[in-house]
């Protein structure tokens, strides 16, 4: 069994990314307080999370090769893992803007934090512009640059149509439920969350090891987009069952008249009255009518749909998991590890 790295491991990297970042920064003769700017929100909004998507780079890449990982192997594996959580940092910091949140991670989110307001929206592309200032420097000579460029930017553009489809199907003040289905539903949750946050990884580690083919990267889509949609919906599930203490974050899909995986499930059992609840009390930003909502998903058992969606879902991943042909380099317990680590997950 491949060694997993741990968290403590995992951040003592990054204080050489970012020195590394701001050098380059420097290059510029950048003025020290703008240095010391960028460098409070690199730290601030990259640092503090899970990482499990970071991680899972260097995990994927010992799994594949069935070894653990030298020195200089895992300082590479865990810069690609960074620079995935950079790009985690860039959609959560915009993300958290355009959904009028409140905490992030336990703290006030990076927008409404001291002196910082709109300069977040500049702060977001900074932090996008560190991956590729840290690709440039680490994997210039690597034999896949290009493709693992271009894996960071058609993600990115994927992950952007996936926010696009998410505004424009919850308008502020304009509630119309039968904008929703779990057709959309799934759209949005394979673009807005499954390829960045678990094709990405994988298929990073392929390139990294120089055995990603068509074939391969395909299987592992095959079991990580599903993956990924199971992700998003214990996210949305937790946007109103989790505590917010635990998930760092307080729920917004009410009140941002989100196309959410629970009111899509509510809409498919309400009656005639309890659809009117919804018509009368969704997505709107009064609390009063956010309980409301809150209500009748409890009325309505949600919690337990939720119970039976997960366990149905997770047999299915399983299932993918088992009957994954190794034969073109990918390894079961890639997919095992992923799935272990947000089962039954409650932040
Ligand atoms: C997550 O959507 C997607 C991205 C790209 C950040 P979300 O708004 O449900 O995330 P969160 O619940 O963390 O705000
Ligand atoms: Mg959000
Ligand atoms: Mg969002
Ligand atoms: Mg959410």
């Amino acid at each position: 069994m491949a060694e997993t790295t741990t968290l403590k491991k995992f951040e003592s990297i990054f204080p050489k990314l970012v020195e590394d970042v701001l050098d380059h920064a420097k290059t510029y003769k950048l003025p020290e307080e703008f240095v010391s700017w960028y460098k409070a929100s690199l730290n601030s909004n990259t640092i503090g999370g899970k990482c499990n998507r970071g991680m899972s780079v260097p995990d994927s890449v010992s799994m594949l090769r069935e070894a653990p990982l030298s020195e200089k192997e895992y300082f590479e594996t865990a810069t690609l893992g960074w620079m995935t959580e950079l790009l985690q940092s860039f959609f959560l910091v915009s993300d958290d803007i355009m959904d009028s949140s409140k905490t992030r991670r336990g703290q006030p989110c990076w927008y409404l934090q001291p002196h910082v307001g709109m300069v977040s929206i500049n702060d977001a592309f900074m932090l996008e512009s560190a991956i590729y200032v840290l690709l440039k420097k680490y994997f210039r000579q690597h034999p896949a640059y290009v493709d693992l460029m271009e894996l960071f930017h058609e993600t990115t553009f994927q992950t952007e149509l996936g926010q696009l489809c998410d505004l424009l199907t919850a308008p502020e003040d304009k509630v119309n439920l039968d904008n929703f289905s779990l057709t959309k539903y799934e759209f949005i949750v394979i673009y807005k969350t499954a390829w960045y946050s678990f094709y990405l990884p994988v298929a990073l580690a392929l390139h990294h090891q120089n055995i990603a083919t068509p074939k391969n990267l395909k299987q592992a889509e095959k079991i990580l987009i599903p993956l990924g949609t199971y992700f998003q919906v214990q996210d949305d599930y937790l946007d109103n069952f989790g505590l917010p203490e635990h998930i760092g974050k307080i729920g917004t899909d009410i009140l941002d008249n989100k196309c959410s995986w629970l009111v899509n499930k509510a809409l498919e059992i309400v009656t005639p009255e309890q659809r009117k609840i919804l018509e009368d009390n969704y997505g709107q930003k009064d609390a009063t009518k956010e309980a409301a909502v809150k209500k009748l998903y409890d009325e309505l058992n949600v919690e337990k749909i939720y119970q039976d969606y997960e366990k149905k879902a997770v047999g299915e991943i399983k299932a993918k998991i088992a009957n994954l042909d190794e034969s073109e380099g990918l390894k079961k317990s890639v997919f095992d590890s992923f799935l272990s680590k947000i089962y039954k997950r409650t932040k």
